[in-house]
């Protein structure tokens, strides 16, 4: 048997949770012959529907399956953990604005970077709860784990931005690479069709419609999250859940030559980006859960000017959150 792998996930019980602890305890991400140890963590009043989830888990029989632990405490949890998935956080509710949920949301990610110290020195850190970007700022700002073993995550973006361009081109999903979305998982995020390939071609090249690409195609996937939510009535889960998986590949993997895949991680003064924010970039990996970015992507005035809104948007979240960084 492969070494064992340790991974703790936050939020549980929530809607991204449950499609994502049977994908993991079955095998698909870390191997069928790797033993896989949940680390569930919740909030108190959550801990009694997370037994529900767990004998779920247990009635499915997964053979990676070698241990589940629930906890309502941090500490706990992350303790000796190579993957951190930290989904778990409060909701938007109607009327309540985007710096409200920052100070509310907030302090769960100064406790939980604190509890971080805990985990294996390789841990990997994967932000999903929103707002991600300043989530994963607060988390890596209270942690003595390196910052670039952290990351907030943009992927769901990218798969939406790549299956997009891909439907409007009239080929294959997968025929599009070089996605990257620049910034925040807000929407003020910057789908970069600019310089994204449909097999092998620049975006712009097979697509032919500036207009459409500016216009219709950033807007959509800008609102993508809150159109599934009208539609469905409930978010986008098991696209979320799927997209952590996805994440969890792209560090795992040594990225194809010339493709790059879309996270958010901590600056260090790449793109004119303020060192220390945690911004979409395009990212390549050699697998053993380290990143680079990719550096000197052409960008049109235009497309600056989408960026820079974009970061004026994260110094703004970092300025709401400042008391809360070390
Ligand atoms: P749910 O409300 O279904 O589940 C959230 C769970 O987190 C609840 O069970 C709650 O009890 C738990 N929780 C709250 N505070 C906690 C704490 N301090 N420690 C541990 N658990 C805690 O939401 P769900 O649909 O699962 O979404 C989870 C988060 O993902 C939300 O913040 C959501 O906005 C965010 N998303 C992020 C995406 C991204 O691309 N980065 C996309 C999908 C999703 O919208």
């Amino acid at each position: 048997m492969a070494e064992p792998v340790r991974v703790a996930v936050t939020g549980a019980a929530g809607q991204i949770a449950y499609n994502l602890l049977f994908r993991i305890a079955s095998g698909e991400i870390f191997g069928k012959d790797r033993p896989v140890h949940l680390r569930l963590l919740e909030i108190p009043a959550a801990m009694h529907a997370l037994q529900g989830v767990v004998m779920e888990l247990e009635d499915c029989n997964f053979s990676p399956l070698a241990s589940i632990e629930t906890s309502d405490q941090p500490e706990r949890a992350f303790d000796g953990v190579n993957w951190a998935l930290l989904v778990g956080s409060r909701p938007r509710s109607p009327g309540m604005e985007r710096s409200d949920l920052i100070r509310i949301n907030g302090p769960i990610f100064v406790g939980q970077g604190k509890a971080l110290n805990r985990a294996a020195p390789d841990v990997r850190v994967a932000v999903v709860g929103n707002p991600c970007n300043t989530n994963c700022l607060i988390a890596l700002n209270n942690s003595d784990v390196p910052p670039e073993r952290f990351s907030a995550m943009m992927r769901l973006d990218q798969n939406r931005a790549a299956s997009l361009l891909a439907r409007r081109a009239g080929q294959p999903m997968g025929s599009v690479t070089n996605m990257v979305v620049w910034g925040n998982h807000s929407n003020n995020q910057y789908p970069d069709f600019e310089n994204a390939r449909i097999n092998g071609k620049l975006a712009p090249d097979v697509i032919r419609d500036e207009t459409w690409l500016r216009e219709q195609f950033v807007t959509e996937i800008r609102q993508r999250g809150a159109m599934v939510i009208t539609i469905r009535g409930s978010s986008s889960s098991a696209s979320a859940a799927n997209a952590i998986l996805c994440d969890i590949h792209a560090f795992s993997q040594s990225t194809p030559t010339n493709d790059w895949f879309s996270a958010a991680v901590c600056s260090n003064g790449e793109y004119g980006v303020d060192p220390g924010l945690v911004f979409g970039f395009p990212l390549r990996s050699s697998g053993q859960g380290d990143w680079s970015i990719v550096e000197g992507i052409p960008m049109s005035p235009w497309a600056q000017t989408q960026l820079n809104k974009v970061l004026d948007e994260l110094r703004h979240e970092r300025d709401v959150v400042k008391d809360l960084l070390r």
